[in-house]
């Protein structure tokens, strides 16, 4: 049972809780060998804002849509005409700008990190426009991922790929309104499987120091080796004050995209931890952006989106129940028996009953996936989309 100061505690980190939800989460998509095609996936940009409009309606915390500009406006700015207002006739708008350097021929040795200036000059356009989609749609972050690298030793200068990096990224800074943001992600490996130019959270932060002050660090949760400490990542980002965002999924052996907190829900509990431990030491409230990064492949997608959102909050409320002082007090004592049950204890504390009172004081479904389930969305979308669909005719975008 929670107390009445827990039950005010869940309630109130619920109210600031909002989460994005990614455009491509909604589209058909597969594995390297091949792609499993759903009748009721999205393949147009209309299609995937009325998806993710049914995850908000479901769920009243996701408001806003992550875009992947090439897959979602392959003729870029003149294209994102009229989608704000597309967006918010579906009750959602547009988020974070994620330009796509890495599907085109040209990017096969890299975009920013290719050895030829031609190249690297068309991915830094293609990301200048990115920052014009942003003015047109209002949003504020550009979420950099790059897949350049290389797959066998001495094919490329590591050093001198590393220089183009900072030199593009500080112009693209350059472009930005005050209030922006560029992300930059990394990831150790895939697609290129000898060395990734942004392969770890010390570069991504090298770069984004390098780029300007409006650049901060994005953790995708996927995108690390087996048994790294994401928590311990994230606290020192957090204290260099370089943490701009996740993308939230979860997984078992690589980048495998999987629902959030389907294989690890106390990892995700803990990182929250640390967000919270650091809003309690600095008093602050964390600029953070959520977002979730998830391709689901065999479950429905807009099913797959509110479970990972449904878990999500559960998982953020839970974290905000550890007692920030008997904690510290553990701490300071070394006591690691108590301090460790201060954890545990939160995490296994059923928050249910203030989620649900939090979605009945704002009129939204007490069972967000049962609701979506029952509500007749996906039977009347496989009808229309359906045949499009099979024929193959859909890809990411
Ligand atoms: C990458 C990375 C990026 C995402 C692409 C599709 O692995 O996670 O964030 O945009 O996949
Ligand atoms: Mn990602
Ligand atoms: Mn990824």
């Amino acid at each position: 049972m929670l107390t009445d100061t827990q039950r005010e505690q869940v309630l109130a980190a619920l109210d600031r809780f909002e989460i994005e939800v990614p455009s491509w989460g909604f589209a058909n998509t597969g594995t390297r060998f091949g792609k499993f095609l759903q009748p009721a996936a999205a393949s147009t940009i209309e299609e995937k804002l009325s998806d993710a409009g049914q995850v908000h309606a479901m769920t009243g915390c996701c408001p806003s849509v992550a875009v992947h500009v090439l897959w979602d406006f392959p003729n870029g700015l003149e294209e994102t005409h009229g989608v704000s207002r597309m967006a918010a006739r579906h009750n959602v708008r547009i988020g974070s700008i994620n330009p796509n350097v890495f599907q085109d021929q040209i990017y096969k040795h890299g975009s920013l990190g290719n050895p030829d200036e031609t190249v690297r000059r068309a991915a830094l356009d293609h990301m200048m426009e990115c920052v014009s989609i942003s003015h047109a749609t209002d949003s504020r972050d550009i979420s950099l991922w790059f897949a350049d690298g290389s797959n066998y030793p001495g094919s490329q200068h590591i050093r001198k790929r590393r220089q183009w990096f900072m030199d593009g990224l500080q112009e693209l800074h350059a472009r930005l309104d005050s209030s922006q943001r560029l992300l930059v992600e990394y990831k150790p490996f895939e697609p290129a499987f000898y060395h990734t130019d942004i392969a770890d959270w010390g570069m991504a932060l090298l770069l984004a120091r390098a780029a300007g002050p409006q650049a901060k660090v994005l953790v995708d949760l996927g995108h690390h080796y087996q048994a790294q400490n994401i928590e311990q990542i994230v606290a020192w980002l957090l204290a260099e004050g370089m943490l701009g965002g996740f993308h939230f999924n979860d997984r078992r052996y690589a980048d495998d995209d999987l629902t959030l907190g389907s294989i690890d829900p106390y990892q995700l509990f803990r990182i929250f931890h640390e967000i919270c431990c650091w809003e309690w030491d600095t008093g602050a409230q964390a600029d953070i952006a959520y977002m979730i990064d998830q391709s689901h492949n065999l479950k429905g997608k807009i099913e797959a989106m509110i479970q990972s959102v449904c878990r999500a909050q559960e998982l953020y409320a839970k974290a905000v129940l550890v007692d920030h002082e008997r904690l510290a007090a553990a701490q300071s004592a070394c006591d690691p028996v108590e301090a460790e049950e201060c954890l545990q204890e939160a995490f296994a504390t059923d928050v249910k009953p203030a989620v649900l009172e939090w979605r009945q004081a704002r009129g939204i479904p007490a069972n967000p996936l049962a609701e979506f389930r029952g509500s007749g969305y996906i039977q009347r979308v496989t009808e229309e989309r359906g045949e499009r669909n099979m024929a193959g005719a859909s890809s990411y975008a």
